[in-house]
Formats: structure tokens, C-alpha cells, sequence
């Protein structure tokens, strides 16, 4: 790249930072030339045509050895108002793009800025990409899990986050460990068996479990079905239900687990079910209440009622899944 494609190419990103508000011009960009000047990377590239124009900044003398430093101070673009901000220049019909973005999560509407994103898209951007990167990688917080007296086992997942994302085989097995565990301390032949899972999102767990979980284990009484000794499982996949129920033998096992988060939703744990879980089952032997999270999902409140209903049903067709979407 020759001096003059590398003077270009600073010159859009300072006016783009300054078309979104991101540099106060009179100051900051000033300082951001000094810095880049001082730096030996640019001492020798020619002052770009924004950067020395003197009615943006003024040419201030080269400060030698200077600490200054570019200071970005953007507006925040993951608040909803920024999201749902068009960033299309000039667009026919704006009335009609807004109502379009507000229609849907996908991301339209987003503008361009020569062939690439504009800055406050592609912070947006990295922004839920570290939400769903901290969902997927941290763990449930225990006191929630304390709050609702839920010991923790493990899956067959020894290495941590990595090995849970790697070996989806191992997250669907007890270890022997747990095993013994689940053996000791819980109610067996029970009606109803909760267990809750980290999944793919402990941000899902910790957003809905609080509500959920109270009216599953009121309902389940209220209809005067046995609840089980909850637990809870880490680095959990769905096919760990079929361990659990062989160990328990419960008529039904509901795992409540967070869901694979998508950019920047994090928050979206399922409900999978099944009538008597055994070895061998598939996906096909189980039902899913999904996407349940508040403002948009299914609510946590409303999913729990109807997980109850679902066990019911499953109790009384002594089914699950295609089976019990068979049964009359
Ligand atoms: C990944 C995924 C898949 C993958 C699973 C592959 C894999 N090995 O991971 C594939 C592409 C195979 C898949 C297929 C299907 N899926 Co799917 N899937 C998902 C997704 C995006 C994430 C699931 C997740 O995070 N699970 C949690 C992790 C921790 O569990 P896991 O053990 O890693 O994954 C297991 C389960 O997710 C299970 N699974 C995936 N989909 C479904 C659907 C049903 C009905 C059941 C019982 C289980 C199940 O498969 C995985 C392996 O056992 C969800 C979206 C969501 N919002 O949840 C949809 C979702 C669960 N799937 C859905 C559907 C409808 C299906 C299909 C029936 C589609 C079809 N018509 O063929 C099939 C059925 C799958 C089956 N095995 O019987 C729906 C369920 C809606 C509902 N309430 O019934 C969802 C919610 C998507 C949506 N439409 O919103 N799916």
C-alpha cells in the first residue's frame, strides 16, 4: 500500500468518526495527529487533506515524545434506540426502512461506508458478539443455584468449556461421579423430575430460571403430581436426559437448559421433556417449549404453566414426542 491509498484510508475513518460524533474535531482529532505523527509507523506518511485542513483541525506543532492519545468516545450502540437507528445515507423511503427495522432482530438497514460497515454497525457487531462469547463461556452464577437448593453435577466434560463445545457426546453422559451423587441425594420413581443444564448460554439460565422455575414446581404440586429432588447438571446437552432417567425413573424429566445464543441474544433457554427417558432415546422421544425468554420469547411464566400441561399430557398418554403428537 503506497502513502497516498494509506492517507485515504485515514482520512474516511476520521470523517466517518466525526459524521457519527465520535471525535470532537477541534481537540481530539488534533491530538490524534500528534499521536499518529509521533508514531514511526506514520512519521513518514504525508498529513492527510482532513487531517491538516485548518478549518477541522488545527495544525498544532509535532509534539515529540508525547503521551496523547486518540480518545473515541462513542454513543453506546447496543441501547435499543441506537440499534433501530437507519444508517442507510439518504434512503427513499425512511419512513418505510424504519418500519421495516422495527419489524424484525435481523440486521438491515445498517448502511455502508464505501464497501465496509459503519463504525457504529461494526462496534454493534463486535458488541453482541462478546455477549454471546461471555454466555457461551461463563458459568452459571451458584447463587442462584443456591437459592434454589440445586447441587451441581457434571456431565463427562473434564476440559472445561472447550472440551463441553467440542464433545457433544460427553455433555450427554453422567459421570460416574454425578452418578453416585444423584443416586444418594434424590427422591426416585417421582412423577415429575427437574433438572436444570448451563447448555449453551448460562445468561439463559440466570435471565429466566428465577421465574420459571417456581411455577413448574407449583404446578407440578398443585396437580398433585410428585416433584423430584432438582438438580443441576454442567456442561449439560439435551441427551443427558436419558441418564437421569434411568436413574430416577421418574415419569417425566423436564431440563430446563440455555439455548445456542444467537448475535447478541443471549438470554433464550428451552424446556425439553420426555415420558420416561432411557438409553437409546432420541430427540425424536422429546418435546421442546423454546425460546423462552421476556420481551419477545415465550414468557417464562407463561412456559412454565405450559410445561406443566405438557407433563400432564405426556403422564396420561404414557408418551413423548412423535409418539405423543400421534396419540389422540
Ligand atoms: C441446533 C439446532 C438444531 C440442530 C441440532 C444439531 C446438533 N446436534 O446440535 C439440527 C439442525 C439437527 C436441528 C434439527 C431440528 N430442529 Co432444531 N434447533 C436447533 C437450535 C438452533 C439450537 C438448539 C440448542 O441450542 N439446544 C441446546 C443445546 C445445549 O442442546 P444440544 O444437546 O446441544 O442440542 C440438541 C437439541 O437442540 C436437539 N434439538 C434440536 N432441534 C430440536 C427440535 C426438537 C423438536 C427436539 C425435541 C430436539 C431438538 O438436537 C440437539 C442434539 O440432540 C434450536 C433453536 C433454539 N432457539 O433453541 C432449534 C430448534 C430447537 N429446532 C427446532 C426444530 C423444529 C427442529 C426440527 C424438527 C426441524 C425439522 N423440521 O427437521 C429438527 C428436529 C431435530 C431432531 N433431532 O429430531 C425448533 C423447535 C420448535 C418446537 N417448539 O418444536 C427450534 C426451537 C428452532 C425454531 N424453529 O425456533 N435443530
Amino acid at each position: 500500500m503506497d502513502d497516498a491509498q494509506l492517507a485515504a484510508i485515514v482520512d474516511a475513518i476520521v470523517r466517518e468518526l466525526k459524521e457519527s460524533g465520535a471525535v470532537k474535531t477541534n481537540v481530539i482529532a488534533g491530538k490524534a495527529k500528534q499521536s499518529l505523527a509521533s508514531s514511526s509507523d506514520f512519521a513518514s506518511a504525508p498529513v492527510s487533506t482532513a487531517l491538516s485542513s485548518p478549518s477541522v483541525v488545527p495544525v498544532k506543532p509535532r509534539a515529540t515524545g508525547s503521551s496523547a492519545a486518540l480518545n473515541i468516545d462513542l454513543p453506546d450502540p447496543t441501547t435499543p434506540q441506537a440499534r433501530m437507528t437507519p444508517r442507510v445515507k439518504n434512503p427513499k423511503d425512511a419512513n418505510g426502512l424504519r418500519a421495516l427495522m422495527a419489524s424484525t432482530t435481523a440486521r438491515i438497514g445498517v448502511g455502508r461506508a464505501g464497501p465496509r460497515y459503519s463504525t457504529a454497525s461494526l462496534l454493534l457487531f463486535q458488541g453482541d458478539h462478546a455477549i454471546t462469547q461471555d454466555a457461551l463461556y461463563r458459568d452459571v452464577d451458584q447463587k442462584l443455584l443456591d437459592e434454589f437448593n440445586l447441587f451441581t453435577v457434571q456431565t463427562k466434560v473434564e476440559g472445561g468449556k472447550q472440551e463441553y463445545l467440542l464433545r457433544p457426546d460427553l455433555g450427554r453422559q453422567l459421570s460416574d461421579d454425578a452418578k453416585h451423587i444423584i443416586n444418594e441425594k434424590c427422591q426416585k420413581n417421582v412423577n415429575v423430575q427437574l433438572v436444570v443444564g448451563d447448555g449453551l448460554s448460562a445468561a439463559a439460565i440466570e435471565a429466566n430460571l428465577r421465574q420459571m422455575f417456581p411455577v413448574i414446581r407449583q404446578g407440578v404440586q398443585n396437580a398433585n403430581l410428585t416433584f423430584g429432588t432438582p438438580f443441576f447438571i454442567k456442561y449439560a446437552r439435551v441427551g443427558v436426559m436419558n441418564d437421569v432417567g434411568e436413574l430416577i425413573k421418574p415419569d417425566v424429566v423436564v431440563l430446563l437448559i440455555g439455548e445456542r445464543p444467537g448475535l447478541g441474544r443471549a438470554e433464550s433457554m428451552s424446556a425439553y421433556m420426555g415420558y420416561k427417558p432411557k438409553y437409546g432415546d432420541t430427540d425424536a422421544d422429546r418435546d421442546v417449549v423454546c425460546n423462552i425468554f421476556e420481551n419477545g420469547g415465550t414468557n417464562p411464566l407463561e412456559a412454565g404453566a405450559y410445561v406443566v400441561q405438557i407433563a400432564q399430557k405426556m403422564r396420561k398418554n404414557q408418551a413423548s414426542g412423535v409418539k405423543l403428537k400421534l396419540a389422540k
